[in-house]
């Protein structure tokens, strides 16, 4: 299991020549669709937990508990404030055994045996999971070497771009030097501004369950 952290911006028109000028190689081009589950009261998501399927595998992101000795100083803990940290989960197992935790107060008299298999998708209804969000998204990836990060510029096919500048960590591993590499990936960039971008899933969820966005919202969840 290793933690993402993450940092998203907003892409303008000069952001490729910028990549290109900081020395960020292009790493190739995917597209990929995402279908994000939860169950009709949204109980995953109300607890920050992001089932979803992309490209036919499934992935689980949750919070990464946030170490108290990361961020020393202020200004560190500003640029902290402007990354997201998650675990991502990608054994099927594993994910079945953490979504059952969240839900087996929910579906008390349901048969939640689950199966290891990416295809079979009956635990979903035994779990009362539904797909709340579809999406397409094309993505340009850089990396720019010196600093270990990766760079993805994103199109959701619902007409939102936005950019993330991101470190995986092995679990165990180094956040402090990642928030650090994000950073001064982030002003390499010339990125400004203090206030935290919204991801895809935010816009998505504004558009198209609008009270379930402002219940996140007010949960401080987005
Ligand atoms: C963690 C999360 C969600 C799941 C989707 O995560 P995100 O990183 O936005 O998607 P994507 O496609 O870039 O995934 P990747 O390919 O990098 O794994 S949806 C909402 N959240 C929480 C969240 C948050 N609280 N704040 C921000 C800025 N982003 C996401």
């Amino acid at each position: 299991m290793s933690v993402e952290v993450e940092r998203k911006f907003l892409c303008n028109a000069d952001t490729l020549k910028t990549l290109e000028e900081i020395g960020a190689v292009c790493v190739g081009q995917r597209q990929f669709p995402d279908q994000y589950f939860d169950t009709p009261k949204f109980d995953l998501t109300l607890r920050d937990v992001w089932l979803r399927k992309r490209k036919g595998c499934w992935e689980l992101k949750c919070p990464a508990t946030v170490d108290g000795t990361d961020e020393t100083s202020g200004e560190q803990s500003k640029a902290a404030a402007l990354c997201t940290r998650y675990k991502e989960i990608t054994s099927l197992p594993e994910i079945q055994l953490r979504v059952k935790e969240v839900v087996k107060d929910v579906c008390e008299d349901r048969e939640t045996e689950t199966s290891s298999s990416q295809e079979d998708e009956s635990w979903l209804g035994k779990m009362n999971l539904v797909c709340f969000a579809e999406f397409t998204t094309v993505r340009r990836s850089f990396t720019l070497e010196e600093e270990g990060v990766q760079i993805d510029l994103d199109h959701a096919d619902f007409d939102y771009h936005v950019g993330e500048i991101e470190v995986l960590v092995p679990e165990g591993g180094d956040v402090q030097s990642a928030l650090e590499k994000i950073e001064r990936t982030a002003r390499k960039l010339g990125l400004t501004g203090d206030q935290r971008v919204e991801g895809k899933m935010n816009v998505y969820l504004k558009r198209n369950h609008p009270e379930h966005y402002a219940k996140l919202l007010s949960e401080h969840i987005l």
